[in-house]
């Protein structure tokens, strides 16, 4: 074996997921596996979703692979640790890639691993791995897209790897690579339904400020609607799913493209419902008559704020008249609305929240999940906030969505205007739907009225140093998580 490449997601860990249970495959990760033995080298996959940690100690015991490749995100951090720590137990060398390593590369060089990458992973570890093979850890210097600690102890980030010029090019998701039927089984019990995931382009040009650009920077590239056709055709043979889930930053951004690919899924007889995520100024009615057509059911909207002032502080682009039209006319074609929303940015007061609530009142999307916002390293929003973001833990022991920012409201006030949103906003769906009986909507006034009081009680209260963020979490409109709020 040349190498392993795994990524340090366990769904058994995972306490939300486990409620969700829509798992899928991280793509990346097998992007990677696809390129690589296309090009001949010897690869294996270590899938960890349905693994616990005896699994991959003894797998690790077992195959003895010289070189082990992890994908890294924030969420997975503290997990890819371990698995550092277990690679190297066993005289392996350690890759990591992924979208959190490039931020805190002397970071994960302290703590074991050998060498992060930078960008793409495919023709980085397509050169990296021979040169390993040869020369160790000796003239990295060469080798473009990487960061690593040089014999004086020094880290050394190597020029920037170029982007693969054409994706229609690269082989699929290496699927078969992994236990695929266990996500679409899982699925099936869950939801009644097999679902699988896969992306047409990579890389978004706006410039939201809290989202996180480190692997594809602000670059755009998209599949031929015939190569992506292509997969769906193949995926809908091999694994015979029920609907489709394109993983995409936003996959109408390019409305012609997604009218000429609508038009090559006709060609094939392909009709796959599916689910999305897009943005308001990416739709218009002929667009979304054409997605209706497609089979879209659900079509989520980063619609975050319902003030302008704050969607134009995170440099959004985007127009709050503008996701209220469109939530509207997505509902009108029979596709239902599902919608991201942040609380806590930067300068963000009482009077913005309001805005919100009466902005979702007006969208009225089927769905809507809260986040409180937390800043990623290496994004514009950390930037700005970067002399008042505090960690309660070390570096090792926290995730950047642990990271508070000093001055702004405390966890516990948008604890209660999280509850405050989440009531007030059902209560007003079912007065308006007509629906629920007087003691549901009494339960959701009483919440909305116990959110409200509580942000009045907590509105003094800032966060500071020393105490607990609140920031990442999040609650869902369904009935889940209304239950008891
Ligand atoms: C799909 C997705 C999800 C899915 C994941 C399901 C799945 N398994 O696919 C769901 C909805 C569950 C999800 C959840 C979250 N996500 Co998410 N997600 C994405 C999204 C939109 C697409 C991922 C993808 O398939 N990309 C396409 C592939 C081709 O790119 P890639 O994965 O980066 O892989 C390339 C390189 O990274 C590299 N590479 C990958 N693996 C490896 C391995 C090695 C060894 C090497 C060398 C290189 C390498 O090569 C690959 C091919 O070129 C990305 C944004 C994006 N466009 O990437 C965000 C993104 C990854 N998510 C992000 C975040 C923050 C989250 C959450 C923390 C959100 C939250 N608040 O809960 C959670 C964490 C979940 C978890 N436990 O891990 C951030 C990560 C930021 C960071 N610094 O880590 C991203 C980048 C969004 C953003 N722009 O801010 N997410
Ligand atoms: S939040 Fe969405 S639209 Fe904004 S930069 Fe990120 S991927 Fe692009």
């Amino acid at each position: 074996m040349d190498i392993l490449l795994t990524h340090g997601y366990f769904l058994f860990e995972d306490e939300h997921e486990r409620q969700v249970m829509k798992p899928y495959p991280p793509l990346g990760l097998l992007y990677v596996s696809s390129h690589l033995k296309a090009a001949g080298f010897d690869v294996d996959v270590f899938d960890s979703t349905f693994c616990d940690w005896d699994a991959f100690g003894q797998y690790l015991e077992i195959a003895r692979p010289p070189l082990v490749g992890i994908y890294t995100n924030l969420m997975t951090k503290q997990n890819v640790l371990r698995m550092v720590s277990m690679c190297k137990a066993v005289d392996a060398r350690v890759i990591l890639g992924g979208p959190e390593p490039p931020h805190y590369a002397e970071h994960y060089l302290a703590h074991g691993a050998d060498i992060v990458v930078i960008g793409e992973g495919e023709l980085t570890l397509a050169e990296l791995i021979p040169h390993m093979q040869q020369h160790g850890l000796s003239g990295l210097e060469g080798v473009a897209g990487i960061a690593f600690r040089n014999e004086d102890g020094q880290i050394v980030r190597t020029r920037t790897r170029e982007q693969i010029a054409d994706l229609s090019a690269q082989p699929w998701p290496d699927r078969a690579a992994i236990d695929l039927e266990r996500y679409l089984e899982t699925w099936q019990k869950y939801h009644g339904v097999r679902s699988i995931s896969l992306i047409t382009a990579r890389g978004c040009p706006y410039t939201c400020t809290w989202c996180s650009h480190s692997v594809f920077g602000e670059t755009h590239r998209r599949r031929t609607p015939q190569d992506v056709a292509d997969e769906v055709a193949f995926l809908a043979e091999t694994y015979r799913p029920d609907q489709l889930w394109y993983a995409d930053d936003v996959f109408t951004i390019q409305p012609r493209w997604t009218k000429q690919y609508a038009e090559e899924l006709a060609q094939r007889g392909l009709r796959l419902p599916f689910e999305c995520i897009s943005r308001a100024d990416r739709l218009n009615e002929e667009l979304v008559d054409v997605l209706a057509e497609m089979g879209c059911h659900r079509l989520w909207i980063g619609s975050e704020s319902g003030s302008q002032r704050i969607l134009d502080a995170m440099k959004r682009k985007a127009d709050v008249a503008d996701v209220q039209a469109k939530s509207k006319m997505l509902r009108e074609a029979g596709i239902q609305v599902g919608m991201f929303i942040m609380l806590g940015y930067d300068g963000e007061d009482v009077s913005d929240l309001e805005a919100t609530v009466e902005h979702l009142k007006r969208s009225n999307p089927d769905v809507f999940l809260t986040t409180v916002a937390y800043p990623i390293k290496g994004t514009k929003y950390y930037e700005a906030v970067s002399d008042r973001v505090y960690a309660g833990k070390g570096w090792q022991e926290r995730t950047d969505r642990d990271l508070g920012v000093s001055g702004r409201y405390s966890s516990q006030f948008y604890d209660h205007a999280t509850r405050w949103m989440v009531n007030e906003v059902n209560l007003h769906k079912v007065r308006q739907n007509g629906g629920g009986g007087i003691q549901q909507q009494g339960r959701l006034w009483l919440n909305a009225r116990r959110g409200r009081l509580g942000m009045r009680l907590t509105q003094r209260q800032r966060e500071n140093n020393g105490e607990e963020a609140g920031a990442g979490r999040g609650w869902a409109t369904d009935e889940r998580a209304v239950e008891g709020w």
